[in-house]
């Protein structure tokens, strides 16, 4: 049963005032730093971590907050509350420190933002503050487990690559693909039943406070280097459809998502133009004017992109010389609702690799069909 409050409906936030919000970050981050470290409890609330570690939350909370005022995407930012409780708390962050930060953050905005625009963050706020203690209750009934949505067999081969990745086993991590993957269709598979769930295994653990960073670091690399190995191998087919070009949005450091629906539109056909992590907003419209691809697919993993993401799109539909430019997004953002798939203006926002697939090939027969 969901215990939490109803979390908020309607545009509740105008673009301006959330525009307002972002404009003044960073004096407000300054403000609720500087409160927050004086609080004589403070070592205690944040569990005895160091200062930075609260400095850095308040800066992602305030990036995070902006997203949810420019999409007005109440479900999003109340999924997102449980992983942020959740996470800090596992880190040694007490309940006490959220309220006291939410209290803050009540304060500071009152003191720095308009009239106007403060009536209407704060209602979010204030219903933030009710509904800490509800949330607290709901992620201490949960078991916190990844569900695992295919069959034992392939869950058998998950846990043992992702108890390679853990210990960091290089060599045994490239045997074990060598022994799975054989072609195209397994290499799918691979990707996307035994590496992404590994890699959502490892945050899970990364989130609970119980492997460093450094381990996360070492299974991404050799995720990576797996998988250069296997582009070598398998992929490298003959293109027979169009261009698209694959990238992770603006800021997004997340890569591996991206690159696993690069591959696989390889695989089917499509000539790939792959660009990684981090591609700001003006570079990706340049290479899109260059290369004229026939649609553009975006990789967003933290939800704080969105709003850039959104941008983008702005920009892309109000260039005369990209009409018609088709927009495919996905990602691991997108799994917290799907809210913001109506206030983002993408063609289609695809949560698996089938339906990457069946849309880029939907689209390029549409684009192909002989018309009488
Ligand atoms: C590795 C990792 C990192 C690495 C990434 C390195 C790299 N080169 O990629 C680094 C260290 C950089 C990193 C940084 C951060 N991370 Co991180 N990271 C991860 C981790 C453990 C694995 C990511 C991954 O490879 N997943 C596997 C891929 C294959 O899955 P996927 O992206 O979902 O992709 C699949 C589908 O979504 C879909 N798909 C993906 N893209 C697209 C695109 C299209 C068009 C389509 C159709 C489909 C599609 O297909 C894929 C195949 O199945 C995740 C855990 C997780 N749950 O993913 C956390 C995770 C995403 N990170 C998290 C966090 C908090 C962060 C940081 C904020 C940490 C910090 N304090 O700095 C930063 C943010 C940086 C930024 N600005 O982007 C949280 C996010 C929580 C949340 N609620 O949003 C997670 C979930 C960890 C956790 N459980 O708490 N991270």
């Amino acid at each position: 049963m969901n215990k939490l409050y109803p979390s908020p409906k309607g545009d509740i936030v105008s673009y301006a005032s959330a525009k307002e919000y972002e404009k003044n970050i960073p004096v407000m981050v300054e403000s609720v730093n500087s409160i927050m470290t004086n609080l004589n409890s403070i070592e205690n609330l944040i569990g005895g971590n160091p200062l930075s570690v609260m400095h850095e939350n308040h800066i992602h909370h305030a990036k995070f907050m902006t997203n949810i005022f420019k999409l007005n995407d109440y479900e999003l930012l109340r999924n997102t509350l449980k992983w942020v409780l959740s996470s800090y708390r596992s880190r040694g962050f007490k309940s006490k420190y959220f309220h006291k930060e939410i209290e803050t953050w009540i304060k500071v905005i009152n003191e720095n933002l308009d009239s106007n625009t403060s009536s209407e963050i704060i209602k979010i706020y204030e219903w933030l503050k009710s509904t800490l203690d509800h949330v607290e209750e709901e992620i201490s009934d949960k078991t916190n487990e990844i569900e695992y949505p295919f069959d034992s067999d392939w869950e058998k081969n998950k846990n043992k690559f992702f108890n390679l990745l853990i210990n960091g086993n290089s060599s045994e991590a490239l045997s074990f693909s060598k022994s799975i993957v054989h072609d195209k269709e397994s290499l799918e598979d691979f990707y996307t039943k035994i590496i992404t769930y590994s890699m959502y295994e490892v945050g899970l653990l990364w989130e609970k406070g119980l492997i460093s960073v450094a381990q996360e670091h070492l299974a991404t690399s050799i995720v990576m280097r797996i998988m250069s190995f296997l582009y070598m191998n398998f992929i490298l087919v003959e293109n027979i459809k169009g261009k698209a070009i694959v990238t992770a949005s603006s800021n997004e450091y997340h890569e591996v998502g991206a690159r696993i629906i690069s591959d696989i539109l390889e695989l089917d056909g499509w000539n790939v133009i792959y660009l990684g992590a981090n591609v700001p907003n003006e570079e990706l419209i340049k290479i899109i004017h260059e290369e004229k691809p026939d649609f553009i697919s975006i990789s967003v993993a933290m939800a704080f992109n969105m709003s850039g993401v959104k941008d983008l799109i702005s920009q892309i539909r109000s260039d005369s010389n990209l009409d018609n430019m088709k927009i495919l997004l996905g990602g691991y953002a997108f799994t917290f609702g799907r809210e913001a798939q109506n206030k983002i203006e993408a063609d289609k926002i695809a949560l698996s690799s089938c339906e990457t697939v069946e849309t880029a090939r939907l689209w390029w027969d549409d684009k192909n069909e002989v018309k009488f």
